[in-house]
């Protein structure tokens, strides 16, 4: 590592002849592959972009000048130049770097990211802050095609557009989304890489952009200058400078001499300009440039032949979704799968091979999924959104509003609720019991195994108005032996009759709950233990079963603020049902840092020891 090692801040990176970067960027790549195949992460996104990030620091002056990342998933090499290449091996990690931009990690991360499409919003926000200030820094929002397919992003542009201040947007196109991206807008910029029209209306950029007030000038001139250097590359995109947003592109995105001349212009012009370029996910690591698909997100791997370490053998609540969904498609003919981009890790793909028409891809896109899902339900079909809980966040209106106040019969199965792991505070799903239980009409109910995972899908097509069914990541098993009592609105399944406590688990916890609950019969404890299934609608009958008991104690892998618990103590007060001392075991109303699943689990003691040891001192005490 020649250059690499001596690079500890952008600074250093500034000092070297800009004929040794390319040198720079293979060793950067050396270094990520080797990396990444020890502590997993985003890959081929970071692979794409390590001539744009090194052209970035090289031409901006860092910090002072703002660079925003869309999603964040693509900030390694950002991280590795700011100062953190010797912590980079914790990275993803409990107490290491966060895989994201983090504004208290580093004065470099100008903003958290972690979903997608907000980029430009927060960089027209910063250039307005900049602007209010009378300050002059420049301010990047560097954004992927896939990206650009959320709605956020027409928002930020028209928004941007009417502001005509500095602002530099980079449209990284690379074709792909984490699967191929797709839609009209994905179209669109293909046309711009490839069409012919576009290539002969080069030669009427000049004239095109005399006319644009203020800078059309020096626009002009640097378009003739430039265009003798970068390989008549400039075309003309119409949609963008119809906002007033000047398009420049599309250029070769991994030719870091071509980048640099490039952002050397832009960087001084004092209009909103967005740079479309082009680059390779995955590039320079064979495997992830063959599979960027399987390479976007990836486990720990072995660098020679590219094959995953920590092989994935038990069925996951995803598979068993999926499996499900696909026999219930084949009787029943409306039912229609939604992804917002995310075919293969939600199951939708699988259901997708054997009914293509009913399947939606709609991009990153979960607000308009929502509608979309309540527009199929208006014309008679049932529409199944699959998605992560941690997405769902951004639909909250879209479920109320156009769902939940019309109870539209469809179905949100809600992958990666609870605690996700390593992605970390910005993936954690750990809200949605809390923003969904509370809609009318909505029902929300959670598998405490792979069986009833199918069994509820099952009850929710046979159901009307809407369904919200979470089930965490991972490996799913039947931890109660296959053997369920029939799934009945707002009822939990009783598991063992108990004296004087009750301990209701709600949701896959149940594993870590009856561990615990062997513990506690060994020492004497005698409570009964609940499957909850339904944190909303509670059934009447229940709470009234309730009364029998002294002592509730809830589990969850939500936060408590709102979640299982909380609803099933307001139920309770509502009931007028007073005098039982409850415990709501669960995570606090903070944002949980990356780790393991199972670190996190214990940290917050929601785990088996955590859950034992709170019941037994509790129990004790009384
Ligand atoms: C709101 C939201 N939905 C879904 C995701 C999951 N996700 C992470 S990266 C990604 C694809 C992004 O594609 P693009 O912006 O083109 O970046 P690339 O990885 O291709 O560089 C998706 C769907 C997300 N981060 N945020």
């Amino acid at each position: 590592m020649k250059y690499l090692s001596k690079i500890n801040s952008p600074e250093d990176l500034r000092k070297l002849d800009i004929k040794n970067l390319p040198l720079l960027a293979e060793e950067i790549r050396s270094f990520l592959v080797e990396s990444v195949s020890k502590t997993g992460g985003h890959l081929a996104s970071n692979l794409g972009v390590v001539e744009l990030t090194i052209a970035l620091h090289y031409c901006l002056n860092t910090p002072f000048d703002k660079i925003v990342w869309d999603v964040g998933h693509q900030a390694y090499i950002h991280k590795i130049l700011t100062g953190r290449r010797e912590r980079f091996d914790s990275l993803r990690q409990l107490g290491g770097l966060s895989g994201f931009p983090k504004p208290v990690e580093s004065k470099y991360d100008t903003f958290c990211t972690g979903h997608s499409s907000t980029s430009i919003s927060a960089a027209v926000g910063m250039a307005a802050a900049r602007d209010l200030n009378h300050a002059n820094y420049n301010v990047v929002s560097v954004i992927g095609d896939g990206s650009f397919t959320g709605g956020m992003v027409y928002e930020a542009l028209n928004n941007a557009g009417r502001m005509k201040t500095k602002l530099l947007i980079i449209l990284n196109d690379n074709g792909m989304s984490i699967s191929r991206n797709v839609g009209a807008v994905s179209t669109y910029l293909t046309n711009l890489r490839t069409s012919k029209a576009y290539n002969e209306a080069k030669t009427d950029v000049k004239s095109a952009l005399s006319k644009v007030p203020v800078v059309g000038e020096a626009a002009s001139s640097f378009i003739s200058a430039s265009k003798k250097g970068l390989k008549k590359t400039l075309v003309y995109g119409e949609f963008f400078e119809g906002l007033g947003i000047m398009y420049v592109g599309p250029i070769d995105g991994n030719n870091i001499k071509e980048l640099i001349r490039t952002l050397n212009k832009v960087k001084n012009l004092n209009k909103p300009v967005l740079l479309h370029i082009v680059t390779k996910k995955g590039k320079g690591y064979a495997p992830a440039e063959g599979h960027p698909d399987k390479f976007h997100g990836v486990g720990r791997f072995d660098v020679q032949s590219g094959e995953l370490i920590d092989k994935k053998t038990d069925e996951t609540y995803g598979d068993v979704f999926s499996k499900t969904l696909i026999r219930l498609g084949a009787t029943k003919k409306n039912i229609c799968a939604i992804t917002a981009a995310m075919p293969d890790s939600t199951g939708v793909g699988s259901f997708k091979r054997f009914y293509p028409e009913r399947t939606f891809d709609v991009g990153i896109a979960e607000e308009h999924a929502v509608t979309f899902a309540a527009g199929l339900a208006a014309g008679g079909y049932i529409p199944v959104f699959a998605v992560y809980s941690t997405f769902l966040q951004r639909s909250y209106d879209q479920l109320l509003h156009d769902v939940c106040l019309q109870n539209l019969h469809v179905i949100f199965a809600i992958d990666r609720a609870g605690i996700v792991g390593e992605d970390g505070e910005t993936h954690q799903g750990i809200f949605d019991l809390s923003f969904l239980s509370h809609m009318p009409n909505m029902t929300v109910m959670a598998p405490c195994c792979k069986k009833e995972l199918s069994d509820m899908l099952d009850f929710a097509v046979k159901g009307s108005g809407p369904f919200a069914i979470r089930y965490p990541k991972g490996a799913a098993d039947n931890v109660l032996g296959g053997s369920s009592q029939p799934i009945a609105m707002g009822m939990p399944q009783k598991v063992y009759e108990g004296k004087r406590a009750a301990i209701i688990s709600f949701g896959a916890v149940m594993k870590d709950v009856l561990e615990a609950y062997r513990r506690l019969i060994k020492e004497g404890f005698t409570p009964a233990i609940y499957n909850g299934r339904f944190a909303s609608p509670i059934a009447d009958e229940f709470l009234e079963e309730l009364k029998s008991y002294e002592y509730i104690f809830t589990v969850e892998d939500n936060i408590l603020s709102g979640g299982y618990g909380e609803k099933l103590t307001c139920s309770l007060s509502a009931k007028r049902i007073f005098g039982k001392k409850t415990v709501n075991i669960g995570f606090p109303q903070k944002f949980i840092e990356a780790g393991s699943r199972r670190e996190l689990f214990e940290k917050y003691g929601v785990d088996d020891k955590g859950i034992y040891e709170t019941i037994k001192d509790v129990l004790s005490d009384g």
